[in-house]
């Protein structure tokens, strides 16, 4: 973590020093995209559009909801003060008063345009796919996510693999509750990453969702929905599935490591042999999956 001491590192302060210090020696290099134990704001990004993200969160919503908030609370400290029953006694009769109920309908409205202007353009930017350098395609299944990385043009690739919850019984010291996986998926950095996101055809709506990314895509049987993400720093970031799917809606986390571009290159060699015999490719809704329901 030494390296990321600025920027987002930063703004995690000394409480998430501490909780790096507990993760153990190997995480310490790295960035480590999570929740910590009394953290204020979003996690950490490492993507433009989770930058976008912070800046709308933090520049332009956090703004203007403190000043709503304390102008409210100023507007009833000013009416239990000014209007009690002693200080007023006899209240005044007024039910309307067109210039105010003018300004409050005109200011609310400028106030949402205002918002709605990057909100789009954050909309946007999510939704226009880039030119991709690695296709990753994502399951969601009950309960845990798959990885397929499709064979790129130069023949690397070919081979998908589930990814489960470690045993929350036997964890590691050095592992997260309720976040590692036994495989993770692995992604080259300062690369553009198409995800395609589906389910399970004969299972149940599922949300792709990995904060320092800026991804939130739902997972939908049947159906391909697509997204990106660009990270800037190798490390392990850490998803949760955002859907309420089911009994064990809580227990398929997502965990990708970034790394560099021939470290990528040897993964992907060693993750084809080694997961050659998978025998569960993905699913779409068509012939077989309507044997099954039968
Ligand atoms: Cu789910």
């Amino acid at each position: 973590m030494k390296q990321g001491k600025t920027g987002a590192a930063c703004r995690k302060g000394l409480l998430a020093a501490s909780a790096f210090a507990m993760i153990g020696g190997s995480a310490l290099a790295q960035e480590v995209g999570r929740g910590f134990p009394n953290q204020m704001g979003l996690i950490p990004g490492v993507t433009s559009i989770a930058h976008e993200i912070d800046f709308f969160h933090n520049v332009i919503l956090l703004p203007i909801i403190t000043v709503i908030s304390l102008f409210v609370l100023g507007l009833l400290v000013y009416t239990m003060v000014r209007f009690n029953e002693k200080a007023n006694p006899v209240p005044s009769k007024t039910t309307h008063h067109t210039g105010l109920e003018v300004a409050w309908t005109v200011i609310p409205v400028m106030i949402l345009v205002v918002m709605a202007i990057p909100s789009f353009r954050l909309l946007t930017h999510q939704l226009v796919l880039p030119d991709a350098d690695v296709t990753v395609k994502v399951s969601g299944k009950q309960w845990y996510w798959s990885y397929a990385y499709p064979k790129d043009n130069a023949g690397a690739g070919g081979f998908e693999f589930d990814s489960n919850i470690l045993d929350q019984a036997a964890l590691p010291a050095d592992k997260l509750r309720l976040l590692d996986v036994d495989n993770e998926a692995v992604v080259p950095v300062n690369k553009t990453v198409r995800l395609q996101v589906t389910a399970d055809a004969v299972g149940v709506i599922h949300s792709f969702v990995v904060q320092s990314f800026g991804v939130r895509v739902d997972a939908v049987p049947g159906r391909l929905n697509e997204t990106w993400f660009k990270a800037e720093k190798e490390g392990i970031y850490y998803g949760q599935c955002s859907k309420i799917c089911g009994k064990d809606h809580a227990y398929m986390p997502i965990v990708f490591r970034v790394v560099s571009e021939e470290k990528y290159k040897e993964w992907l060699e060693k993750a084809a042999k080694e997961f050659a015999s998978h025998e569960s490719p993905v699913k779409f809704a068509g012939a077989e999956s309507a044997t099954v329901r039968q």
